[in-house]
This record gives structure tokens, sequence and C-alpha cells, in this order.
């Protein structure tokens, strides 16, 4: 079982076309991701083969073929087009992980739609943002967070329909619309809309360490470099269950949670439910997985509960295990080889990049803390940060740098090109990471080359937090910066300097802890405050966060003229 054997084979000759082959991609003019991700696995005879296993947090289960998820999606297709929504027009998704949001993904690009997903956790002002910035004109939501769109809908001019996909008997307000799914008209024959390879398809917001949450825009012809790395980086078939533990509202949950795996025909379970290490081994044996997708954090935190609760459970089932948000230590490689008998493989990536692009391959040697090598099809190099040119000696510190070109690169920031543009130096798309490569061309991933703030594989960008910050009436300036923390890597740290007449002291702090829960995900919230005089700065004013963030690591500050441009 697996795509394992043939891999080094394969890897000589790889070309994207041949993804492009084996999808057939582009027959009778279809580019439309979300046809492969359905109709056509469909029309390969899996009509009655299991696309969907779902648990709930209540231990409620419910379960779809292929052919439920085509007539389901062809039915949100028609729903939007029937409320007037027109191809390219915005369409957030903003759910937990039920069932609903897998599929109305689909729906949404059927009909020609732009999907932005986003994650359900954010608070009202994080949803805020990113809807105004995309002028998003309608939003799939739940009676659970329902709450936090109506308090913003009358900033949103362009947001005109609110779909409440379990509204049930419940009284609904002006602009919500109530839609379930499984009571729709189905509809056999939906005219999927004729995308081109360049048509925009997904929306994913992510953080940078200036200005806010930018769109990383993604187009239909991804799915060449989401099917194939499904198959070789991933090693899905057609006979594997697979887990991606990633959540859709991040773009591994929808990139390798939605679109890799139906592309490909598997069999995917979903658990809408909290970490808990019983409850996530259970899950592993009551259905037998077969590939596990997981992330560093989740990773240590079952680490830390020992071999125990693995022995209490059978993991046999698993065959290939793979991490991606985080650098993945060492240890954890060893420990999962020791009580799985198998190694995590480690994937890197971005929202960005829209695919795997640096992986440990299934069948090559693991080098434990390596993050592996480039996948075929990329040119991956590390550069000097001055000139931006590649650099030649092995075990050499640069920053991660991609030849542009591969299919599911993104191909702008959504209304900001100008940023996007400023992605690429010397005609490399420089990732924001710092690496050095050994002599064997394995990837050692150094740190971020931004203040941009990973915890427990979601970025969070500073300014996010340091604007909810300055909106509390105690606060002159701040700064957040990152922490390290045994295990999500790095929890939020915020410096606050008062304004005159404030003073530091535990209620004051409570008092701005409370103020930002309501704007921010609890993901962004700080975990420390330190109040501070004032903040170490630039000549020109910037706030010098790699100084500060360097003390709470221990690192050497060194030479501050090089921290900032100044
Ligand atoms: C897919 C995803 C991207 C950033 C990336 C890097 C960090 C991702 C990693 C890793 C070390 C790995 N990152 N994979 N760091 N080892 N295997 O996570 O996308 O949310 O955009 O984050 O995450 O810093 O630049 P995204």
């Amino acid at each position: 079982m697996g795509n394992i054997g043939s891999y080094e084979e394969k890897y000589k000759n790889f070309e994207w076309q041949l993804s492009v082959k084996e999808l057939e991609y582009g027959k009778d003019g279809m580019y439309n991701l979300a046809y492969y991700c359905s109709e056509r696995i469909c029309e390969k005879g899996m009509a009655d083969k299991t696309a969907l296993i779902w648990e709930g947090f209540q231990g409620n289960k419910k379960k779809y073929t292929y052919n439920d998820i085509r007539l389901y999606s062809n039915a949100i297709a028609q729903f939007l087009l029937d409320n007037g929504i027109k191809p390219e027009e915005r369409i957030c998704l903003f759910m937990d992980r039920i069932p609903e949001l897998y599929i109305s993904f689909l729906g949404v690009l059927k009909m020609g739609g732009i999907v932005q997903p986003l994650f359900s956790a954010f608070g009202e002002e994080a949803l805020f943002t990113r809807l105004e910035d995309a002028s998003t004109c309608a939003i799939f939501t739940t009676m659970k967070h329902i709450r936090k769109v109506r308090k913003i809908l009358h900033k949103l001019p362009d947001l005109k329909y609110i779909f409440v996909v379990d509204a049930g008997n419940k009284k609904l307000e002006k602009f919500e619309i109530s839609f379930n799914m499984e009571k729709a008209q189905l509809n056999e024959k939906f005219d999927i809309y004729k995308a081109g390879p360049e048509f925009p398809s997904v929306l994913h917001y992510t953080s940078g360490t200036t200005g806010k949450p930018k769109g990383a825009m993604h187009v239909h012809s991804s799915l060449i470099a989401q099917h194939i790395t499904a198959k070789w980086a991933l090693d899905l078939t057609t006979d594997d269950i697979y887990w991606c533990t990633a959540d859709p509202g991040w773009v591994t949950g929808t990139s390798y949670g939605i679109i890799g795996p139906w592309a490909s025909g598997v069999t995917q379970v979903v658990l809408d439910s909290g970490f808990n290490t019983d409850k996530w081994y259970s899950f592993i044996e009551r259905h037998k997985v077969t590939i596990w997708y997981t992330a560093p954090t989740a990773i240590r935190l079952l680490m830390k509960e020992g071999a125990g609760p693995v022995k209490a459970h059978d993991m046999s089932c698993l065959r290939h295990l793979i991490s991606v948000g985080e650098p993945l230590n060492a240890e954890a490689v060893i420990w999962s080889q020791e009580v799985f008998k198998k190694p995590f493989h480690d994937s890197y990536w971005q929202t960005e990049t829209g695919a795997i692009v640096i992986t440990n391959f299934p069948g090559m040697t693991v080098k434990p803390g390596s993050m592996g090598t480039p996948f075929p099809g990329i040119t991956a190099v590390v550069v000097d940060p001055k000139k931006f040119e590649p650099i030649e000696t092995a075990g050499t510190v640069g920053l991660i740098a991609l030849k542009p070109g591969w299919p599911s690169m993104f191909r702008t920031y959504w209304n900001n090109k100008k940023l996007y543009d400023e992605k690429f130096k010397n005609g490399w798309y420089i990732c924001g990471d710092r690496a050095s490569i050994d002599n064997e061309g394995y990837f050692w991933f150094m740190g971020r080359d931004d203040d941009v703030i990973n915890t427990a594989g979601h970025l969070v960008g500073p300014f996010e937090i340091e604007s909810a910050l300055l909106e509390h009436p105690a606060v002159a300036e701040s700064a957040a910066v990152g922490k390290p923390d045994p295990v999500n890597m790095e929890v939020v740290k915020a410096f606050i300097a008062l304004k005159p007449g404030h003073e530091p002291n535990a209620d004051l702090e409570l008092d701005i802890m409370n103020f930002i829960r309501k704007k921010l995900s609890p993901l962004a919230m700080p975990q420390a405050i330190e109040f501070v005089s004032s903040l170490p700065k630039t000549r020109s004013g910037k706030i010098m966060r790699r100084m500060l963030r360097a003390k709470e690591w221990g690192e050497e500050i060194g030479d501050t003229s090089t921290l900032e441009n100044d």
C-alpha cells in the first residue's frame, strides 16, 4: 500500500504535467477544482465511497459519500445563485468543523464564488477586519457564532446575506436567511461555473508584522500541486483513512483538509472537538486512521502524557505520520518512532505557497530536526538577506526562497499588489523564514525573519494585538512578541507602557486583559503582560520587537543597529 516504493523513480522524471495528466485536468474545458473533488470522483465509480466521517464534540456522528457531497455542494451552489450571488464575490465560511463547512467550501467554488474561510474562534474585531478588507457579500455561520456577526454587521455595507445553517425554528434578524443543507432541494446536474485555471478560488487571510492581515489569493489550478503533494508527500491512496487535524480556517485545513484528500478520492475523518489525548487516540483506533496530518504542538501535548496512553489503544492502523505549521523538534520525531514505530515526517509550507514545498518524503531517511528536501518541481534555496543570492556553502543560514511558478502559488494579496510585489527579490519569492541547507540538501529551520508570532502553529501578527491594546484608555504604547513555551513553542507576551496618571498593578492588568479578550481570538491573547516605562525604539521611532524577543529567549541581542532597518 502507499505510493512510497516508486518515489525515487517519480522524483527523477517529475513535472507538474504528471499531476495534470492524472487528474485529466482541463478535460472538456473543466478547471473548477470543486468538480475534481466531487463529480469526478463519482464519475470514476466511487459515488458510494465514503468521503467524510464526522464526529461532533458530543460524540454525534455523520457520514457522507462522494455522491452526497456532490449533491449537497450542488444544492449550496444553486442556493447562492438563487440569492443573486455572482461569480467572484467573496463568501465567508465562519463555522466550527461541521460537515456544512467542508461541503459549502465546494458549493461556493462550484458557482464561481471566492471562498473565504475564517477561523470560528475569531473575535468580532478579527472577523470585521477580514470581512471589511475582502468586501465580503455573504457569510455562512451557525447560531453559536451569529452574535459576533450581528455586532459588526452595521459597519459592513457590503455584507448582504447571513446564511444560518442550523437556525431551525429560531427567529432570525434582518439579512439573515436560514439554510438547512440536508433539507435543501437536491440538484442532480448543477451547471458548474466554467472557471479558467487562473480564476480566483480561495482567499485565506494570514498575518504579517505590520499592517492588517492580508488575503492570499489562490486560483483553481492550485489543485495541480495540492493533488500531487497529497499523493506523494502525504502518501494518500484511495485505500486510506485520513485525518487532518487542522481547522479549515487555516490553509492546512483547506489544501489538505478538503482539496487534496477529496481530489484523491480518500475517505477522511473529522473530529470537531478540542484536543484531548485519550479522545484523539480513541478516534484513531475507532476509525482505523492510516494517515495522520497534525502539528508539533499537538505532538508535544501527546508526548507529555507519555507512552502509557498510546499502549492503551491499538495504533497499528497508522502507516504514515506528517507534521506541519511549526518547527518539529527532533525529540518529537524520536518519540514518535518509539511509541508509534514510525517517525513524524515534517512538511514545510505557507498560506502563500498553497501546498507543501519542503518535506521529508515517505520512504526518505528522516533526519530528526530537519524539514527534509524540496518537493519535486519546487526550486528552493536559501539566499543572503542583502543581495538575495543563493548561498552555496552548506550549513550557512539564509532566507528560504522559492523560484516562482509552482501551480499553487498565491497570485496576489487581495487589494494589495504592492505588498505582494515586495515578497519577490532578485527573482525569488522570499518566504520570510530562515534556514540552512546541509550537504545532502536537507533544510534545517532556524526561525522566522519577521516579528510574526507562531503560537501552536497559528501565525499571529503583533499589529493586531498592539492595535487592540492601544484602544485601552491606559495604554500609551505596546509591543507583542513571542515568548518561549514548552508546548505551544511560543505564546504572546505584551510589553505595555502606560499613559501618565496610570499605575501598573494587577487590577489594571486584569482590566486590560478583559478589554482585549473581546477583540482577539483566544490564541492571540497575551499569556503575559509586562509593564515597562518605555519601549526600545530605532532612531526613526520603530519599536524594536526583536530586542524584546531576544531577551525573552535569552538570546544575544547583538548589534542593535542591525535589528531593524532604520
Ligand atoms: C501551512 C502553514 C506558515 C509559517 C511558515 C513558518 C511556519 C510552517 C513549518 C514551519 C517550521 C515547519 N512553518 N511549517 N516552521 N517547520 N515544518 O502553516 O501556513 O499558517 O501560513 O504558516 O509557519 O514560519 O512561514 P501558515
